[in-house]
């Protein structure tokens, strides 16, 4: 049974990408729901309705667990679709993972989130690490540029360097250790947000963390694949675009056959 994996769009293929390198010997289903993109601006109940519809297609096609690969739906419908998959299938986050993270390596410190409206105005980050109680100060802001910038493709320019600069020049983050990049689209301009900071600062992703976190899971539950000789990935779109057809060669060195 293969693993689904969805998002707005291109961002969830960095977690994608990282599953593909830790779990060589599961399937993937990939569902980028470009129609509706981007889910930072939308409503909670958007995003929810969304959520629904995608586990609807993944748990057809017979997933054994879904991955929430997109903050913004993660904090709006991951207890929603926990609720409505029920035992059909797992259903596993973003966010968790990251807060595990934190839990096991930052205590009395100051903390940066950079991520999309829906994701800072839940207020996820903030009271689940508060719940840690480890003293953490977390700052965050919203920074929605960075997702339309980087589906166009726009990173690793001028353009992205100067929205980067713009948004991380806040005086809000001076003295932060690490900075949590709180969107899926946000490792392909990790590079650029590792420059700005010219390695004072540790840049957390949660693509690989996720990853790892899944594999864990699977393994506990007693899920993994038991034919590796069958992998078979499928990238699945609601709205067929050349920017993100193209954007997977990034991930998997060539493009991939997207069905809409
Ligand atoms: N990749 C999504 C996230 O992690 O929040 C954001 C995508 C979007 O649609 N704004």
């Amino acid at each position: 049974k293969p693993v689904g994996i969805f998002d707005s769009g291109i961002g969830g293929l960095t977690v994608a990408h990282a599953i593909r390198n830790v779990l060589p010997e599961e399937s993937m289903i990939y569902f980028g729901d470009t129609a509706h993109l981007p889910y930072g601006d939308k409503s909670e109940a958007a995003v929810q309705a969304y959520s629904v519809k995608i586990a609807d297609v993944l748990l057809n096609r017979g997933c054994k667990v879904i991955v929430i690969a997109c903050n913004s739906a993660s904090s709006a419908a991951y207890e929603l679709l926990k609720e409505y998959v029920g035992s059909r299938a797992k259903v596993v986050n973003v966010i968790d993972p990251m807060i595990n993270y934190i839990r096991e390596n930052f205590k009395a410190t100051k903390i940066g989130l950079i991520g999309t409206k829906r994701t800072i105005q839940s207020n996820i980050y903030a009271s689940k690490i508060d719940q840690l109680g480890q003293h953490i100060d977390l700052v965050s802001q919203a920074t929605p540029l960075l997702v339309p910038m980087i589906e166009e493709g726009f990173f690793n320019n001028k353009i992205s360097s100067e929205i980067i600069d713009e948004y991380l020049s806040d005086a809000m983050f001076e003295g932060i250790k690490a900075l949590i990049l709180g969107c899926t689209h946000y490792p392909l301009v990790k590079k650029q947000i590792e420059n700005y900071y010219q390695g004072k600062v540790q840049v957390l992703d949660s693509s690989e963390i996720t990853a790892r976190y899944l594999k864990s899971f699977l393994q506990e539950l007693d899920m993994l694949n038991e034919h590796p000789n069958l992998v078979d990935d499928h990238f699945l779109v609601s709205d067929y675009t050349e920017s993100f057809e193209a954007s997977t060669k990034i991930f998997f060195r060539q493009r991939v056959n997207l069905e809409k």
